[in-house]
């Protein structure tokens, strides 16, 4: 069989920290932490828009990027990307793989004929997956770059739109099943509004609600156990999105009766795009038991756009993986690297060099918060911090023994109030030497 990746081969664990090359210095996938592989842990999976599609274009200038199924017809293209993609999977020890319907086979010039490009694709891609044992994480659809959807896809003023998203979803949870996919995501690009002097909020939400439970009715008929997630982003492309960030889009999945059926899948440059840390919002999901799943990324402080950079800071990674152990890690969840190399790195092997490193990144964050976790430093000091709530006042506060008379007079009883010190700076210093000692 051709082989699309000649320069690369398996990438393997190193000892030795400086050797120069393509090495993982930190993700061993077999090597135990938490009681888990660090594989199973992690479970990554790779993009196929960035990966397989993503050439560098940017808002100036066209892609730069060289690749091996470059020049071929689309439909022959599709099929390069999809023997590429494996053995790029393979070569990483990359698990998953995450797709939009219209990354996997070209759109058609009707429905029927993108349905028809998708169900030969599908055969391959099942065929290359028995092969390699190599898993869906999950599905989409691209609802943003058809000109179609230039007003929006199930929240478009115009009922055909409308009408249009639902067979293409129709379509996208059947393949996604097909290929046991583990999860189906909604990303709204395009589910917001550039002005509010044009547009019916409160209709665009109604409707991007019942698109969303003509999903959970289709996968009960169909039999899709997979579990539906929200990937939340503030705005970009629209200049705002209706699911800004994880408190927004728990208040929008509860006021429509969809809680029950959805969870979210969390990206960083997403989190901070909407003003929070990424750790922010996979703890607000976390504490509602709805953090489903992750886009592994970072953006640029910088800038103010989703950059989706590799993630490489492994403050945000040790972070994250301490709210991923937290709640007792992933199930039907994994790390997606949308995450796209920088256009200068234009070459095939910097595919493999950012997903090293990613990953590489990861493996250190999560030793690192294993570690937190398991000496309980941090988390004894949290519990100390609200020792209160335990005994005396706090017990009867929150026991709902007490009310704003009860409270006033134990109040005016007169006893001084006693604070701790926060002691940000130390618990700063503490997460340092975790990230350092792991
Ligand atoms: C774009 C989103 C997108 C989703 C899938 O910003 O991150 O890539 O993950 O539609
Ligand atoms: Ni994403
Ligand atoms: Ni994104």
């Amino acid at each position: 069989m051709k082989e699309y990746f000649p320069s690369v081969k398996k990438v393997e664990f190193t000892e030795d920290k400086l050797q120069p090359g393509l090495h993982f210095r930190h993700y061993k996938a077999d090597e135990i932490v938490g009681g888990k592989t660090m594989k199973d842990q992690l479970k990554f999976g790779m993009a196929w828009w960035h990966t397989l599609c993503g050439e560098g274009n940017d808002p100036f200038g066209p892609g730069t990027g060289i690749r091996p199924w470059q020049g071929l017809e689309s439909m022959a293209q599709a099929e390069a990307r999809v023997y590429a993609g494996f053995e790029f999977m393979s070569k990483m020890g990359i698990g998953y793989f995450c797709f939009h319907d219209r990354d996997i086979a070209p759109e058609g010039n009707t429905l029927a004929e993108s349905n028809a490009n998708l169900d030969h694709i599908v055969k391959i891609i099942k065929q290359q997956m028995d092969e390699t044992g190599i898993r869906n994480l999950w599905g989409t659809a691209n609802m943003f770059s058809h000109p179609r959807f230039m007003h929006g896809a199930s929240t478009s003023p115009n009922a055909d739109v409308f009408a249009h998203c639902a067979g293409q979803v129709k379509k996208a949870m059947e393949i996604t099943k097909e290929l046991g996919g583990e999860n189906y995501v909604f990303w709204g690009g395009r589910e917001g509004y550039e002005t509010l002097l044009n547009t019916n909020m409160k209709l665009e939400n109604d409707n991007m609600a019942r698109f969303m439970h003509m999903a959970v009715d289709y996968a009960k008929e169909i039999g899709f156990d997979g579990q539906f997630l929200i990937e939340p982003k503030p705005k970009e492309p629209s200049k705002h999105q209706y699911d800004f960030d994880v408190a927004t889009g728990m208040a929008f999945l509860r006021g429509y009766g969809l809680d029950k059926d959805f969870k979210f899948n969390i990206e960083a440059n997403h989190a901070t795009l909407a003003g929070h840390t990424f750790q922010h919002d996979l703890r607000v999901a976390r504490d509602n038991d709805m953090l489903g799943s992750i886009d592994a990324n970072q953006g640029d402080m910088l800038l103010g756009w989703d950059t989706d950079q590799f993630p490489t800071d492994l403050y945000v990674s040790t972070l994250c993986m301490y709210e991923v152990i937290k709640m007792g890690g992933f199930t039907k969840g994994g790390l997606n690297f949308d995450s796209k190399v920088r256009r200068a790195s234009f070459k095939p092997e910097d595919l493999f060099y950012a997903h090293a490193a990613g990953m590489d990144g990861f493996a250190k964050g999560l030793k690192a918060a294993q570690k937190m976790i398991d000496d309980g430093l941090i988390d004894k000091f949290v519990e100390d911090r609200y020792a209160s709530w335990g005994r005396g006042i706090g017990a009867s506060i929150a026991a709902g023994k007490e009310d704003f008379k009860s409270l006033e007079k134990y109040t005016m009883q007169g006893k001084p109030i006693l604070h701790e010190s926060g002691r940000q700076e130390y618990l700063e210093s503490i997460l340092n030497e975790y990230i350092l000692g792991s």
